[in-house]
């Protein structure tokens, strides 16, 4: 394995502490903590998140992913002045997210105005054994004298969701004068939250405690001489009653057994599980660009700590646990661009996503029913109830004082396709019958029941009407294609997996083969271009060129209002070319690639969910250049220059859509009828990749290059594959040679 690489941020900037706090957040799936700096900066936004702690603040808002105290925050004085990177000068600073450990760790000389020079390393981590577990660690040196070093920390209650308090405080308690703990309960779900932490001050300091205002804090003050330095550690712990039935004892009980462990040793532990972690689903690229690694680990250290992998009842929110952008709300995004990796490196997880909706079908039901159809419609933003979460309205229009309805929760309806799209890619790499017959049928059936009841009689024909596909600049459409495709596809699965399991239900049967039978699909038209739907193509074009070169800032909206853009041939984010990324073999080759130059001059991608699956698609199409050329700008979206492009959370679906491409794009990867193929597509400056996989049961391991295929099966029973269209049975090790 080679060495996992490092994220840096490499310069003080206050425009992209926000960015950096989303980026460099840490986490493991149950904790996330922003990695906002230790000293305050103002508009700097502080941030810990669990999942599944979600809140209303009022009757009429909608969840949010509550902002739980902080505990990572210090003042710290020197001197009796208050320490920041804004008074005296930053002689020399880096910081680092260490991929492979998992640790932030922030260095820095600093000048006070007086020209006394401190070295300063500040570490953290959250720990990937423990999940409740999490740590800082403090050193200070004076360089050119002695100085007393005084830091104020504790437990922080003043947090808010951008100025919204979801929280009343329980209690505030000091523990033996060395452990602090608030205990606090979510206002509107009732969730106790107890957070503890242990101060672990160096001999000889004086320490003191105080609770006011939500704030529980200690204060250790420290004379140290020239170049002693001064060591300081944080321990904490967090626990909700979502898991356990007493979170305040659970705290202090994990905190006495592992803060006297001390930092490092702590660190140690979650290292190593953090090393197991790339050794069983790190992916290796050698490129001409460094860039492309760090760009594949990072994304996969994210989608490792936005998974709740411990817990079903949660899924993964479109910022994950490092920000409130989307309320922590959950989308498609799960299951269409997260859920793939973990099917193929740990299919169990993928499972529990998956449950997460099942144990949300009353609800999806239960909103079909309100809207007049069967079946279920799952909502399209989900948080811990498995009610529709999307706010009614978007930001107010300042000029006119109005406020936009969001129509998605009314009409992005693909969402229910997108999940029986997942059961299906689960079930096919897995064969898990058991979850198939039970939790996999109902989603099917009760998905499909929604389709066939959404359908309307037009002439012979069935429409989908009123409908957003996933392009969400163009709203209120008949017949998009996407949808119309997938749900279809949804439809004669359900159908496919009824008969396979013997559920018999014909009057389902019965009124799913009418649906198939009718329903309209959009086909090519003389120009070979699929519509997107029945009025798109006869809507003005405008050339998109400035908005694409700001493209992820929605600049579109500034020139024109929504309804304007809805009347032009303007595209978000992929639409009719993320149909052909899901559904590869509906038209022939010619036909997708026309597809994709039509459709992508016509987006300005302004959604993180764009570019990567136009990578996709163009590898497909043997369209080596612009394939790579899309993956890079991928990969920029939270890691390129903007600096405030995460200010509000990671994109987690992009990220989960940098390893699509390498496995779907490059690898060219298809489980088609059940059955693993490769089609490689490698980009001209990667002259190899190598990635694990896990399916049906085998543990395997592929590595390709330009001229040479490789794929070695490491556990389980043989296995037929097909690689360039080639078959062959995998009993230990099949080699396929590229011919070009
Ligand atoms: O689900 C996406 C949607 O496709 C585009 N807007 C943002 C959502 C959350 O990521």
């Amino acid at each position: 394995m080679k060495t996992k690489q490092v994220i840096y941020d490499n310069y003080f900037d206050l425009h992209s502490l926000n960015k950096y706090s989303s980026v460099m957040a840490l986490g493991n799936g149950y904790l996330g903590v922003r990695a906002a700096h230790e000293e305050n900066y103002t508009g700097q936004t502080r941030g810990m998140y669990v999942a599944g702690v979600y809140n209303k603040a009022s009757a009429n808002d909608t969840s949010d992913l509550v902002n739980l105290p902080d505990i990572s925050g210090m003042l710290i004085e020197i001197d009796g002045k208050i320490f920041s990177m804004l008074e005296g000068d930053v002689l020399s600073y880096q910081r680092a997210l260490r991929l492979e450990t998992g640790e932030l760790r922030r260095e820095f000389i600093w000048k006070d105005k007086t020209g006394a020079r401190f070295q300063f390393v500040f570490q953290r981590f959250v720990a990937k054994n423990q999940l409740h577990l999490l740590a800082s660690k403090v050193t200070v040196t004076s360089l050119d004298q002695p100085a007393r070093i005084k830091i104020i920390t504790g437990i922080d209650a003043q947090q808010t969701n951008f100025g919204k308090q979801h929280l009343i405080e329980e209690s505030v308690r000091v523990f033996n004068e060395e452990i602090l703990q608030g205990v606090y309960q979510t206002t509107e779900t009732g969730i106790t939250i107890a957070i503890a932490a242990s101060i672990h001050a160096p001999e000889g300091s004086r320490i003191s405690f105080s609770a006011k205002n939500r704030q529980l804090n200690a204060a250790i003050v420290q004379d140290i001489e020239k170049e002693e330095p001064f060591v300081f550690e944080k321990i904490g712990t967090v626990y909700t009653s979502l898991e356990i039935a007493n979170p305040e004892s659970a705290g202090l009980a994990d905190l006495e057994a592992n803060s006297l462990l001390g930092y490092e040793a702590l660190l140690e532990k979650s290292t190593s599980a953090w090393q197991e972690f790339w050794l069983q689903k790190g992916i290796e690229i050698q490129s001409t660009d460094a860039f492309d690694q760090t760009a594949m680990d990072f994304a996969l250290y994210h989608m490792e700590i936005m998974t709740p992998a411990h817990d079903e009842r949660f899924s993964v929110g479109a910022k994950g646990l490092t920000g409130e952008g989307y309320k922590g709300h959950v989308f498609w995004d799960t299951e269409i661009f997260i859920t793939p990796f973990h099917l193929f490196t740990e299919p169990e997880t993928a499972k529990k996503l998956l449950r997460y909706r099942y144990l949300h079908l009353q609800k999806a039901k239960e909103k079909a029913a309100q809207n007049g159809y069967e079946g279920a419609l799952f909502p399209w933003e989900s948080a811990l109830s498995g009610k529709e979460e999307t706010p009614e309205f978007a930001a107010i229009n300042i000029r006119t004082g109005t406020r936009q309805k969001v129509a998605s929760a009314l009409s992005e309806h693909h969402i229910v396709a997108d999940i029986a799209f997942a059961v299906v890619q689960y079930f096919q790499n897995t064969l898990d019958e058991e979850f198939m017959k039970n939790e996999g049928l109902a989603l099917l059936k009760e998905t499909a029941q929604f389709w066939i009841s959404r359908a309307v009689e037009e002439g012979d024909k069935l429409s989908i009407k009123d409908v957003i596909g996933p392009d969400e600049y163009t709203e209120h459409i008949d017949n998009n294609a996407y949808t119309n495709y997938m749900a279809y596809y949804n439809v004669e699965q359900a159908l496919y997996f009824i008969n396979q399991f013997h559920d018999a239900d014909e009057q389902f049967v019965s009124r799913g083969k009418d649906f198939l039978n009718c329903l309209y699909l959009p086909k090519p038209n003389e120009n070979k271009i699929i519509p997107q739907d029945d009025t798109f193509l006869s809507k003005p074009e405008i050339d998109l060129t400035p908005y694409k070169q700001t493209q992820g800032s929605q600049a579109i909206l500034l020139d024109y209002s929504r309804a304007e853009v809805n009347e032009m041939q303007i595209l978000k984010q992929a639409d009719t070319v993320m149909l052909l990324y899901l559904l590869p073999d509906l038209f022939p080759k010619e036909v997708v690639a026309k597809n994709l130059y039509y459709y992508e001059e016509h987006t300005i991608h302004d959604s993180s969910l764009s570019k990567a699956i136009h990578a996709i698609v163009a590898a497909r199409c043997d369209d080596e250049e612009a394939a790579y050329r899309f993956f890079k700008e991928a990969c920029l979206i939270d890691l390129g220059p903007n600096p405030h492009s995460s200010d509000e959370g990671i994109h987690a679906a992009s990220l989960g859509a940098i390893w699509l491409t390498a496995m779907f794009g490059f690898a060219n990867m298809s489980q088609v009828a059940e059955r693993l193929t490769f089609n490689p597509k490698l980009p001209k400056n990667w002259s190899e990749l190598t990635f694990p996989l896990t399916y049906q049961g085998r543990k395997l391991t592929v590595k390709m290059t330009h001229e040479h295929f490789e794929i070695t099966k490491l556990s389980g029973p043989d296995l037929d594959i097909e690689i360039n269209g080639r078959e062959y049975r995998l009993s230990d090790r099949v080699e396929d040679e590229i011919k070009k």
